[in-house]
């Protein structure tokens, strides 16, 4: 049968084929549940603007719906929980604590030894060993001490490993220049002792190109083979995986990153993802480029999921109205909400991701304890639900609705009006989609099967 994309030449006749063509699933379904069920975690950041109140109420509603795992974009980092020594300010972090215990998330700690944001009066101290040693450990020991238990894992390492013959980056950082590299060590031996129950990471950008002689992604694993040997106390490596629409290889270099950590027992998460398109390209991207952005994100979620020892899934933002990549990275439109909080077809790519990944399939790295297994949905918004009677989908709950269709792959299909409840889909090829259907405030996604 052939596709048509158009609503206006549906038939509207009802073809009564029989209910066996659905494939049922829970109404509402959202990334965080899916995620959950897998004993996963999908997040995003808390951009500084949420801390600052300084955002559209659609952000923190999305977010809230939609994630179980939480960043600070900015407000854990050194400068802003230490700006003066000794000093320190932990107003937005607990802000940011208390969100998460309110709506059943996990928090990820970001960052704790990184050349960047530190402030002044540490660059200030640059070639006194003994005393940076001391600030260091001051610092680790009062920022991991104050959210024991509440922070789940840290970044105690960010970006060490410097962009040109990718061994250690000896210039431009306070930390290497003056301790050397018995600072990473130290790092993670005093975050272990401030909360031993903490996941430890060791965080960097540009491990998504692969493992090839001279990589970065093969001098990290370098790095990990000598901590585990040297019982340094890492548990996790993160990808942060800041890629462009035509890095087509990334996905598959994260999967033989992955299994090259599970020898060691380490844990890789994806930690800052956003796929960009060029900047200035915006007004020129169609509904093929999306459709390909999509792809990328499904692919990587596809790994995601596969791969026995990564656990959590982060993206550098939530939506293209407040994103790092237009300011500071020449590019744009990397992230799953466009500027007006509309789902691109990346959103639809995710679920479709995890919905071809039961969860009886899906291995988790963590032991779920009382805390992930109580996580639930905290945003009720209307019901309604959706039934497939041979071509004829029917919609309870509402009386007209948005329905869009998408192929596995996250490829828009069919977007169309139900009226009077229901809809014909006599021109929709046979196959297996996922329909989403919108109805005032109420969403609902599932998976049909078009006999
Ligand atoms: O998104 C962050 C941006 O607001 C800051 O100005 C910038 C300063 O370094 O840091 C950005 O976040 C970075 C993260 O902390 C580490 N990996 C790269 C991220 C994007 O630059």
């Amino acid at each position: 049968m052939k596709l048509n994309r158009s609503v206006s030449r549906f038939a509207l006749g009802a073809v009564l084929l029989g209910a066996s063509a659905w494939n049922t699933f829970a109404a509402e379904e959202t990334l965080r549940d899916l995620a959950k069920e897998r004993g996963r975690y999908i997040g995003a950041i808390l951009n500084s603007e949420w801390f600052r109140g300084d955002i559209e109420p659609e952000f923190e509603q999305i977010h809230k719906t939609q994630f179980n795992t939480v960043v600070a974009e900015n407000e854990m980092k050194f400068d802003a929980t230490e700006p003066s020594e000794g000093q320190f300010n932990y107003t937005y972090g607990d802000k940011m604590v208390q969100y998460a215990k309110e709506n059943g998330m996990r928090v990820r700690g970001h960052a704790l030894a990184w050349h960047s944001q530190v402030p002044n009066w540490v660059n200030n101290y640059k070639g006194q060993k003994e005393k940076l040693l001391q600030v260091l450990k001051t610092h680790i020991d009062s920022v991991v001490g104050h959210w024991k238990g509440d922070v789940a894992e840290w970044d105690v390492v960010n970006e060490a490993v410097n962009d040109g013959d990718h061994t250690w980056r000896d210039q431009g950082s306070v930390w290497f220049e003056t301790i050397g590299e018995e600072f990473l060590d130290s790092a993670f031996v005093w975050a272990h002792a401030a909360d031993p129950d903490a996941e430890l990471c060791y965080n960097d950008y540009a491990i998504e190109w692969g493992l090839g002689q001279g990589s970065k992604a093969g001098f990290v694993l370098e790095q990990v083979k000598r901590w585990k040997e040297n019982g340094i106390p890492i548990t996790c490596v993160g990808t942060q995986t800041h890629i462009e629409i035509a890095h087509e290889t990334t996905p598959e270099n994260v999967r033989a990153f992955a299994k090259a950590l599970a020898e060691y027992g380490v844990t890789l998460n994806i930690t800052e993802l956003d796929i960009g398109f060029p900047n200035g390209s915006a007004s020129s991207l169609g509904a093929a480029d999306y459709a390909k952005q999509g792809h990328l994100y499904r692919q990587f979620m596809d790994v995601f999921l596969e791969e026995p020892n990564m656990g959590e899934f982060v993206i550098w933002g939530l939506t293209d109205a407040h994103s790092w990549l237009d300011a500071q990275q020449g590019k744009t439109q990397g992230l799953l909400w466009d500027k007006q909080y509309k789902p691109k077809p990346a959103f639809d790519s995710l679920i479709v991701s995890f919905k071809a990944h039961p969860a009886s399939e899906v291995v988790t790295p963590y032991k779920l304890d009382k805390d992930t297994t109580s996580i639930a949905r905290h945003v009720e918004s209307p019901r309604i639900s959706a039934s497939l009677v041979g071509r004829t989908l029917s919609i309870s709950g509402a009386s007209s609705a948005k329905i869009e269709l998408f192929d596995m792959q996250g490829r828009p299909v069919f977007s169309g009006k139900a009226e009077s409840s229901s809809i014909n889909l006599s021109n929709i090829a046979e196959g297996l989609y996922v329909v989403r259907i919108h109805a005032g405030s109420a969403n609902l996604i599932q998976r049909i099967a078009i006999k």
